[in-house]
């Protein structure tokens, strides 16, 4: 038998960040790369749409009416799934527990222009939206009531995006969500143990391994985690430990904006579609308390895996056992890395 090495064999990988482990058959790939199967038709959007509730002027599904705004703006959702007005209140009965949870969604408009997308957008542009996200981030987090702040965006019809129009999503709620304790738990213990960033220690490693790398600019790396379960899962990592995004310098928030327009535009030019993802910023407890463990960073968990219209699904042994990936987060580096820097719409 042949000596075990990550490219043939079938193995598991750890996410140092959640504790838990992926399955990777590289076996399944033997295929050479093929590059995209077809070209999607182009998403020709107005600038405007007189039926979007996210345009400005236009009224919303609740009645009201979305402001003429210029950059970005940014309103409470009118669905909601968690409010702050929710009463406190627990079950405790035999083994069913459950507990009443406060907290506020709100809704960020990127961009006025209803063509846009990330990708397409300027960096100064982008920078107006990061603006917006430490704003809220501050403002949401200040509130007594509310110790998890999570700035998402979904982008998509595929990843269940009600609107094409540029927009994100925040949920701030009470408690820290499975994914955020996971994450705090494991950076902390790593700092007690060996008094530095779990998240500093990896980028370290992996600028000096440099083959799941896309990106570097002065203050971000971009890089497919070792232990990525989505085929082009991706993370921006800020070089300096930083706990949240609030901590940024001018230049920083600069750098920001250009490693995230950098990362789209390679991922729309994969599959020369705007490509779709679940993106998130996961950041520390806003609690009051200090997390000197925390090193924020930006997910992309992207669900295409051969072309446009070819996605991976999480069913069967994934439900059941646990998630499992045949690209190798190398290869799938090595695809995105390949990318123009150029959007393919402008080439
Ligand atoms: P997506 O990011 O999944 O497209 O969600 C957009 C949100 O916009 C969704 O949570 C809200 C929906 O509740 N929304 C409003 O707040 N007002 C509206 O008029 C329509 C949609």
């Amino acid at each position: 038998m042949n000596a075990f090495s990550l490219n043939e064999h079938p193995h598991r990988r750890l996410n140092i960040l959640t504790g838990e482990w992926v399955l990777v058959s590289p076996h399944r790939t033997k295929r050479p790369w093929q590059g995209k199967i077809e070209t999607p038709a182009r998403d020709l959007r107005p600038s405007y749409d007189p039926d979007c509730y996210l345009c400005p002027g236009n009224l919303r599904a609740g009645g009201e009416q979305t402001p003429v705004y210029q950059n970005t703006y940014v309103f409470t959702n009118d669905f909601a799934a968690i409010m702050p007005d929710t009463p406190e209140g627990e079950l405790q009965e035999g083994l069913l527990s459950a507990k009443g949870e406060p907290g506020i969604c709100r809704v960020i408009c990127f961009s006025p222009d209803h063509a846009l997308t990330l990708p397409e957008m300027s960096e100064k542009d982008l920078e107006k939206i990061i603006d917006l996200w430490q704003k809220e981030y501050a403002e949401l987090g200040s509130l007594p009531f509310i110790n998890h702040v999570q700035i998402f965006e979904n982008k998509g019809a595929i990843m269940g995006c009600s609107n094409p129009h540029p927009h994100g999503q925040i949920w701030a709620q009470r408690s820290l969500p499975n994914e955020a304790i996971k994450k705090s738990d494991r950076q902390k213990a790593y700092f007690e143990q060996h008094g530095k960033g779990l998240l500093g220690a990896y980028l370290a490693q992996e600028l000096e391994a440099g083959e799941r790398l896309l990106l570097q600019n002065e203050h971000f790396v971009a890089l497919i985690p070792f232990w990525a379960i989505w085929p082009y899962e991706a993370m921006i990592i800020p070089i300096r430990q930083q706990q949240h995004i609030g901590q940024m310098t001018a230049d920083e928030k600069q750098a920001f904006a250009a490693i995230l327009k950098a990362l789209t535009v390679r991922f729309d030019n994969l599959f020369e579609t705007s490509f779709p993802y679940s993106a998130g910023i996961h950041q520390a407890p806003t609690d009051g308390q200090e997390h000197p463990w925390w090193h924020w960073h930006m997910s992309f968990y992207p669900p295409l895996l051969r072309s446009a219209s070819v996605k991976k699904f999480m069913v069967g042994y994934e439900m059941f056992g646990e998630a499992q990936r045949d690209i190798t987060p190398e290869q799938a580096a090595e695809n995105l890395g390949r990318m123009p820097s150029v959007h393919y719409k402008n080439l």
